[in-house]
């Protein structure tokens, strides 16, 4: 991989669900050695801080379960220039915060993709496939909902105007094994690709993505990637709130890591939900820097057995 200029986006997002933490996340994976992780491997780094969410006033949802909207519409806003601004002087990591974080994010990214003019695809690695709309969801929780925003879907009306569509068949989502009854029925012609456990159980993880890697680097696109911490599993990443037994190994995760690294296409990155009050010592930061670290070099370190 070329030197990048990486570009920490603190989001200390924990307006897209109940349970309080994730606002310890952006600071945790500093106390874990992002940076330097990054700079090891001969990248260029800007902190750029915590941001806070822009005040606005929103109407008062018609679904009276949504949680904190106001809250999240203003961290869309703030994080959607934030992505659109550093797309274009290097490479964002965005340090999560929940994963409503996204809406803002991916939002700003498709922003910049339809600027220069490439197609942007997204790599969605999460138990669950956060397909909600504000209408739909039953926990009210809107850290469930950006893939439902970034593509298109109704009923985000007190958000930001989307200033691209992601096209749903540029959407990947790889680790899914909770997905909830109304966001099943709309998945079904959504054009988005979805490699549940049970593909990954049978196929193994590096075939599905290695055809969309080649989908992405025909249309010259501009890869996105989100990884939520429940996307692996919880016994090796214990700090998140919704953790689903059954997910993605150490191994699995980290060959994910290498393709992507190798793809030389992913264009940003969201690390989310990491709630460091339920970690044990500092494990799972530990881990998502180390995840990180791979995308974004390789470290002759992770063949030990290899000879060079
Ligand atoms: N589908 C469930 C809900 O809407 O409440 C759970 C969503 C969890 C979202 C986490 C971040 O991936
Ligand atoms: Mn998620
Ligand atoms: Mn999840
Ligand atoms: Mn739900």
């Amino acid at each position: 991989m070329t030197p990048k200029t990486c570009i920490l986006i603190g989001a200390p997002v924990d307006s897209g669900k109940r349970r309080k933490g994730c606002l310890m996340g952006p600071d945790a994976y500093r106390t874990a050695g992002l940076a330097e992780a990054l700079t090891d491997l001969g990248h260029g780094l800007i902190d750029r801080g915590n941001l806070a969410p822009a005040q606005v006033e929103v109407p008062a949802p018609s679904n009276p379960a949504v949680h904190e909207l106001a809250r999240t519409v203003g961290w869309t806003k703030t994080l959607m220039a934030a992505a659109t601004e550093a797309m274009g002087e290097g490479f964002p990591i965005f340090l999560g915060g929940d994963h409503s974080l996204s809406l803002g994010s991916v939002a700003g990214v498709a922003a910049h993709a339809k600027a220069v003019g490439r197609p942007l695809f997204v790599l969605w690695l999460d138990a669950h496939t956060d397909y909600h709309t504000p209408d739909t969801t039953d926990s009210g929780n809107l850290h469930g909902t950006p893939l439902g925003y970034v593509t298109g879907r109704e009923g985000f009306s007190a958000f930001p105007p989307l200033p691209a569509i992601v096209p749903g068949e540029n959407i990947c989502l790889m680790g899914i094994r909770s997905v909830d009854r109304a966001e099943n029925e709309a998945l079904q012609g959504s054009g988005m690709t979805v490699h549940d456990m049970r593909d990954i159980d049978e196929n193994g993880i590096a075939r599905p993505l290695a055809a969309f890697l080649e989908r992405v680097r025909a249309a010259n696109g501009l890869l996105h990637v989100s990884l939520d911490v429940d996307f692996l599993d919880p016994s090796v990443a214990p700090a998140v709130g919704t953790t689903v037994p059954g997910g993605a190994t150490v191994r699995e995760a980290h060959l994910v890591m290498e393709h992507l690294h190798d793809s030389g296409l992913v264009c940003s990155l969201d690390l989310v939900e990491l709630n460091p009050f339920l970690d044990e010592r500092g494990r799972t930061a530990k881990l998502m820097v180390d995840l990180a670290a791979s995308l974004m070099g390789r470290r002759v370190f992770d063949r030990p057995t290899r000879s060079f």
